[in-house]
């Protein structure tokens, strides 16, 4: 029989993921209730935490091993019904996170799931907050549907909350177009034929805390193909870790989320994109810590 890795992100040993020491926190949250096209976004979780255990857990560019500060993984948020009802489970599951100063990574699911998580974020930080969004699509219609917490709303309740950045955005109704800050807005075409003072402008704008929340379609479908709705036209993989490295560097990073992956076998390339995204990120957020 082959050797099972240990449970949780990044397949550690126990020591390393020691509830009573781990100053990271991954929480899973398998929600797939409002999505429109195809299904499966509740298998994104489990499929990024399988594919972690197959990491080096060294970081080349920051020349770091993040795991040593601790990564607990937490049992995961199981939720059947309206994303109304979640947000309010996220939003107290990922306030318990920053009482007990963890620093949260929630993996979706689809991207209702961010909301609790915007909402916990805005509680605990108030006007030093700011949001910014790496994502394909705008997600900013008040209402779809029939719920205001619909994966397709989930920016309209973050700007309800802190000042938005919405990056990669290449899919949009009209009537979002309408109400949106242009300048806050990177769209993805914007950014494939201009130099690379786009990031700057994005960071700038932020405030001194910043929640950061990654759909996976926010990527060109050449890298990551595994997400429910793709877009042509999207992010490189290196255009999102500078984006990220310039963030962490200007401003504090108190949280993120991945959402949007889902799995396909004959597509593991995308599970591990996901999952290495999120230790990339997590290593360029305590390298400065
Ligand atoms: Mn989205």
């Amino acid at each position: 029989m082959p050797k099972k890795p240990p449970p949780g992100f990044g397949g550690l040993p126990a020591e390393f993921r020691n509830p009573k020491t781990a100053q990271i926190a991954v929480l899973p949250i398998p929600y797939d209730k409002t999505s429109t096209w195809q299904k499966g976004a509740d298998k994104g979780p489990a499929t990024i935490i399988a594919a972690s255990a197959n990491m080096e857990l060294y970081d080349i560019p920051t020349r770091s091993e993040v795991y040593r500060r601790g990564i607990q993984t937490l049992s995961p948020i199981r939720h059947a019904g309206s994303p109304d009802k979640l947000a309010d489970k996220v939003q107290k599951a990922t306030s318990a996170l920053f009482t007990a100063a963890k620093f949260p990574v929630l993996l979706g699911g689809e991207h209702s799931i961010s909301i609790g998580a915007f909402r916990a974020a805005a509680a605990k930080y108030g006007d030093s907050l700011s949001i910014l969004q790496i994502d394909a699509h705008a997600d900013t219609r008040e209402e779809y549907l029939g719920s205001k917490c619909n994966h397709a709303c989930v920016m309209a309740r973050a700007r309800e909350l802190a000042p938005i950045t919405q990056v990669g955005i290449r899919a949009i109704d009209a009537e979002e177009v309408a109400r949106l800050d242009p300048q806050r807005v990177f769209y993805a075409h914007t950014i494939t034929t201009e130099p690379d003072n786009w990031m700057a402008a994005a960071v700038d704008q932020q405030r001194p805390n910043v929640y950061v929340t990654i759909d996976l379609d926010g990527f060109d479908p050449s890298l990551v193909p595994a997400t429910g709705t793709p877009e042509p036209g999207g992010l490189s993989w290196n255009q999102v870790n500078q984006l990220l490295e310039m963030l962490t560097a200007e401003r504090n990073v108190i949280g993120f989320d991945v959402v949007e992956l889902l799995p396909k076998k004959e597509l593991w390339a995308s599970d591990f994109v996901a999952a290495k995204l999120v230790y990339r990120f997590l290593s360029t957020i305590f390298a400065r810590r």
